[in-house]
């Protein structure tokens, strides 16, 4: 068997990772067996810090749903299928049980801005070509447009205090099927998502990854937060968006509070 790296074209792998704890199995590790339990786990994420991938990020499950969550980041797929197997195997045999698992990728959104779409963006507030500032605004707008561009496939996503992971797709179904939309009204209907989504800065941090194909729903969606009730006022907010409104299918969703492991093992009691 080869184990040459298995790469994307562009982007990196993405996994979300939900397990519950086995109390009772816990119950009778020693507090060395936990102890090291820790320490491998702390081994393990030290390896991969970030903010770029490959990286692992821990949290602790709020709700009945799950206790032990993995984030994880990797251009390799079998890194990223190693990582997860090396936090598994750091828990004792048979005290971690997988609950729910999310595997999306990064991928540029199909709307980006074009040049053209740049220049009508100046051109609003009167910079058309020839006017003195035109060349310097249309060069930041480009490098804006670039790096953003650059950080959707190459996430170094917030380490915020809470996390909120859902999956979901887009509706096909009767009148309301989105992929028998044209390009431009698609565009025009993600642009007005997007001016939603823009209002949440620096309330909310978002990840949208793809994954038809490769899970059971289109997209995973991760967003960080500082609380909760700014998670909840973007997704109700957003379920008024046409978008959504019309076209929005949601799967489960988890609230997770991020930790180190020193942090969840204190958390967890264990
Ligand atoms: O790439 C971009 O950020 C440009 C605009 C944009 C796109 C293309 C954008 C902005 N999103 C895009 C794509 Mn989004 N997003 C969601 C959800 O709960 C819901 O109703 C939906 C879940 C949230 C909360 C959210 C937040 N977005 C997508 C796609 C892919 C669609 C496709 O390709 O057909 C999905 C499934 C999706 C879902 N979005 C934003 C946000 C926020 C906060 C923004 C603004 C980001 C920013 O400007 O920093």
């Amino acid at each position: 068997m080869s184990s040459s790296a298995i790469t994307l074209s562009r982007g990196v792998h993405v996994a979300h990772l939900f397990f519950r704890l086995d109390r009772v199995r816990w119950q009778s590790l020693t507090a060395e067996e936990s102890k090291s339990a820790q320490e491998r786990l702390g081994g393990v994420c030290a390896r991969f810090p970030g903010p770029a991938a490959p990286r692992v990020m821990t949290f602790a499950g709020v709700g009945g749903k799950a206790d032990v969550i993995f984030l994880l980041f990797a251009a390799d797929l079998r890194q990223l299928s190693s990582m997860q197997r090396e936090l598994e195997a750091a828990f004792p045999v048979g005290t971690l049980n997988p609950v729910y698992s999310y595997l999306s990728i990064t991928e540029l959104p199909e709307y980006v801005a074009t040049d053209d779409d740049l220049k009508a963006i100046l051109a609003r507030d009167g910079v058309v070509p020839g006017h003195p500032q035109f060349e310097e605004r249309f060069a930041a707008a480009q490098k804006r447009n670039a790096e953003y561009q650059h950080y959707r496939l190459y996430p170094e996503i917030e380490a915020w205090e809470v996390m909120c992971f859902y999956p979901m797709n887009k509706k096909r179904s009767g009148a309301d099927n989105w992929y028998s939309l044209d390009f431009e009204t698609r565009k025009k209907l993600m642009a007005s998502h997007a001016r939603t989504g823009r209002k949440y800065s620096g309330r909310i941090a978002q990840l949208i990854t793809g994954s038809a194909g490769l899970d059971d729903w289109e997209w995973g969606v991760t967003l960080m937060a500082h609380q909760l009730d700014a998670v909840k006022e973007i997704v109700y907010e957003m379920r008024f968006d046409e978008v959504t409104a019309r076209y929005g299918e949601f799967g489960p969703f988890f609230i997770s509070l991020y930790l180190s492991p020193e942090e969840l093992w204190s958390h967890l009691g264990l």
